[in-house]
């Protein structure tokens, strides 16, 4: 980076530093606080502790909110219109109440739009929902997971006193995507100028106040004006563990929320079989795998820890754990944008100069959030000495270990899962479908020291997913408990998990992961394609749709009380269950009807689907994924420029 106009253009910028000060008082530095009183034994170690279970914290919020979804629960499957199926005396019968699980993949916008519209399938509050979809199944939800851009949608919602995506649709402040993050300022420069130099002001302090700061601290306060611009500072004092004080959760009125990221070392790569799934909910941070296996208070991270005891001093951290930086833990992104930058048309001196600066960021091992001082320093636990010995916890994109889906918190036994939705919006095909992939990494994972107990159903390779429409509709694995005892000495029956992939109805819905831009109408469109995806097409391809995820919600309970399917849910399995069958051929077809299945036909060229309602999507060629070669991660070469002028910036806080 020694080329001198850009380093000119950069010290302009940072002269704007000191013109305009930030007047708010709050900060996104970590602050200091007394030390709570801490306990020192056998299990618990300060604000660590070994993950033998599921915190007492969580024990206890999960009790309340089965209280809730109990009778939420009744309702949706009164609604269902199950037939030979009484609701309210099957859940009052029951001795321990069904826990639901949903999790949404990465994917960037594409999977945090197409989330948005599933998770508005399920929730009540959405018009429409309750009518042609799945509305009530969001109240009857116990656990909430997202990965990536599936945590970039949950955190929103989440983190802005549990709004709903029809509030966030309706008022129109939340989501503004139509310019880019690098560029929100669109055609005023300055204004992108000043959102820059505000955010450099706020990584400034976290730095001046002793912390390591990585490229994530930027990245996450970026998208916190994308996602919290309706609360004070754009999200700069937002934290995970203020949720506790949040009535929303205290009263049991929203699923318990669960962040998902991997561990990765900078040097070292990670695969399904040996990453350290991470996971950061409202009580704690930590992972349950034999490499880690403990937990830290969310709320003291920050904190100088020796195996878990403050060190020295009675001073302690709070404010670290910033909603931003734990949902922007996936900046491997940026990465990603080098890989991306061959394709964008950009070339000459441009092309040098973003390629410089951008390998400089992936060898210096910037993509990795770095969390320092480590919660777990000097810990006890754990086998992975890398993880106890570095005075940094290395984080990445949850979808690095290519478990795109957030499925690990799910599946531990200790949190009795019976049923996990699982949406995926990855893009694993050439075109930005999903096939399937995640779903067998985390099948494979469970036989690894690291799976550690945990149970996944069988699932068929990749090419069997497409072939067979098992991403052309919903479909259900681990229907028969009784088939999937032989997956562990222990016998523990994983959830039954009901896969539902992105597949377009009245959108084309595969964008590229590295669309960073959304007008109107491309949001729109993808959200409500989102919404007929896991609704079957509003209910129009199986009117019957509500009453086979009924058959699904309660299929556990009946197991393990010996109670017979009715015939209803009996042909809402042969339907929608995966029956064992294989096809591996590589001969995947690859056209989309109008039911959304797939066919053999080749065209793919200029066709749009079945659905009437979004004009625009006719417009959106199938390999809308490809970089149109005017633009370059979603905006002109124009304005690319500004995009070298802000990451010099950025260089210049990180150094
Ligand atoms: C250790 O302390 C924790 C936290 O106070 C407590 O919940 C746990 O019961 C204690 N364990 C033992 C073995 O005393
Ligand atoms: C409920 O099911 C019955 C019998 O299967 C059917 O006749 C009726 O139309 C259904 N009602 C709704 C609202 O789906
Ligand atoms: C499906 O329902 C949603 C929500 O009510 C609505 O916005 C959308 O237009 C419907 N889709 C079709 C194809 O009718
Ligand atoms: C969902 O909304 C409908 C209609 O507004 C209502 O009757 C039903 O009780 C609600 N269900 C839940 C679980 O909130
Ligand atoms: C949060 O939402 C609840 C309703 O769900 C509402 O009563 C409360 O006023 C909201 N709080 C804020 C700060 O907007
Ligand atoms: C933004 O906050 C106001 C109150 O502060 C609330 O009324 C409004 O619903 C919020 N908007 C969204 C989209 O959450
Ligand atoms: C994980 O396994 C892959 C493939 O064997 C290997 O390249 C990598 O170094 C391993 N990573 C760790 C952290 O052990
Ligand atoms: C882009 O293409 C050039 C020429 O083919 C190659 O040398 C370079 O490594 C590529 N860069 C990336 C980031 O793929
Ligand atoms: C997948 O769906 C298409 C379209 O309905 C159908 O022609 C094909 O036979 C289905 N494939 C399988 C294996 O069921
Ligand atoms: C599961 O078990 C049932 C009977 O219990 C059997 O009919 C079915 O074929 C089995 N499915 C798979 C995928 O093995
Ligand atoms: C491909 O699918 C689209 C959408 O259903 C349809 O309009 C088109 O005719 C199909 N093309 C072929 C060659 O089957
Ligand atoms: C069920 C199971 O295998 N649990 C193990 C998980 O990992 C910890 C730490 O290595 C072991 O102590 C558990 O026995």
């Amino acid at each position: 980076m020694n080329f001198p106009l850009l380093w000119n253009i950069s010290l302009w910028t940072i002269a704007f530093n000191f013109l305009f000060v930030s007047s708010l008082d709050d900060s996104y530095a970590p602050y200091d606080v007394d030390c709570p009183s801490l306990q020192d034994n056998s299990t618990q170690k300060g604000f660590i502790r070994e993950a033998i279970s599921i915190s007492e914290n969580e024990k206890e919020w999960i009790e309340g909110r089965h209280e809730i979804t109990d009778l939420n629960l009744i309702d949706f499957l009164d609604h269902a219109n199950m037939t030979d199926f009484d609701a309210q005396d099957f859940i009052e019968s029951l001795n321990k109440s069904i826990s639901i699980g949903i999790a949404f993949s990465g994917g960037g916008y594409r999977a945090m739009l197409n989330g948005a519209g599933q998770l508005s399938a399920l929730d009540n509050r959405t018009i429409g929902a309750y009518e042609n979809g799945l509305g009530g199944l969001l109240e009857s939800t116990t656990y909430f997971s997202g990965l990536s851009g599936g945590n970039w949608m949950m955190g929103t919602v989440v983190y802005n006193n549990w709004t709903s995506v029809q509030e966030i649709i309706e008022n129109d402040i939340i989501w503004n995507l139509e310019d880019s993050i690098f560029a929100p300022g669109g055609l005023d420069i300055f204004k992108t100028i000043d959102y820059w130099n505000d955010i450099s002001d706020d990584i400034e302090k976290k730095k001046d106040a002793g912390f390591n700061i990585s490229l994530t601290d930027p990245w996450g306060r970026a998208l916190s004006h994308q996602f919290f611009p309706n609360t004070t500072g754009d999200g700069i004092t937002l934290t995970v563990s203020s949720l506790r004080d949040v009535d929303v959760f205290k009263d049991f009125k929203m699923p318990f929320p669960i962040h998902v990221t991997d561990g990765r070392a900078p040097g070292t790569t990670i695969i399904d079989i040996n990453s350290t799934i991470f996971e950061v909910n409202p009580f704690e941070l930590g992972s349950w795998d034999p490499s880690l296996y403990a937990f830290t208070d969310i709320k003291y991270l920050g904190t100088n820890v020796s195996d878990g005891m403050p060190d020295g001093s009675d001073q302690c951290i709070n404010g670290f754990d910033n909603a931003g930086f734990i949902i922007g833990t996936s900046s491997t992104l940026f990465n990603e944008f080098l890989l991306q930058l061959n394709t964008t048309g950009i070339t000459g001196v441009l092309y040098d100069l973003i390629d410089d600066f951008l390998s400089d960021l992936s060898s210096d091992y910037d993509d990795i959030a770095i969390y320092s001082p480590n919660p777990f320093y000097d810990s006890i636990y754990g086998s992975e000495s890398s993880i106890a010995d570095s005075e940094s916890l290395f984080l990445v994109d949850g979808g690095e270990d290519d478990q795109n889906i957030p499925l690990a918190p799910l599946l531990k036994p200790e949190r009795e899962v019976d049923i996990i939705f699982a949406f995926d919006n990855s893009a694993d095909t050439d075109e930005n479908w999903p096939d399937g992939s995640s779903l067998v990494h985390t099948y494979n994972r469970q036989f690894s020291t690291q799976g550690n107990g945990t149970t996944f159903p069988y699932v068929p390779d990749t090419n069997s997913f497409v072939n067979l429409n098992l991403t052309a509709k919903p479909t259900f694995f681990g229907c028969n408990s009784s088939n999937l005892t032989s997956l562990s000495d222990s016998g523990v029956i994983p959830p039954l998990v009901v896969y539902i992939a992105n597949r377009p109805f009245t959108y084309w819905s595969n964008t590229s992961t590295y669309k960073m831009s959304y007008d109107q109408d491309e949001k729109l469109g993808v959200i409500q394609n989102g919404f007929e995806v896991a609704t079957r097409l509003n209910l129009t391809l199986d009117d019957e749709w509500r009453a086979c995820v009924g058959c699904a919600i309660i299929r556990r309970s009946q197991e393990r009380n010996n109670i017979s399917q009715s015939e209803q849910c009996q042909s809402c399995f042969e339907e929608y269950c995966w029956d064992g069958s294989i096809d591996s051929s590589d001969d995947l077809p690859v056209n989309y009807t109008d039911t959304g299945m797939t066919n053999s036909s080749e065209d793919t060229s200029n066709s749009n689907s079945s659905g009437s309602s979004t004009s625009s999507g006719s417009s959106t060629s199938k390999r809308s994924g490809a970089l149109s070669s005017k633009k370059f991660m979603g905006f002109n070469a124009n304005t690319a420029m500004i995009l070298l002028i802000l990451t010099a910036t950025i260089v210049f806080v990180v150094d």
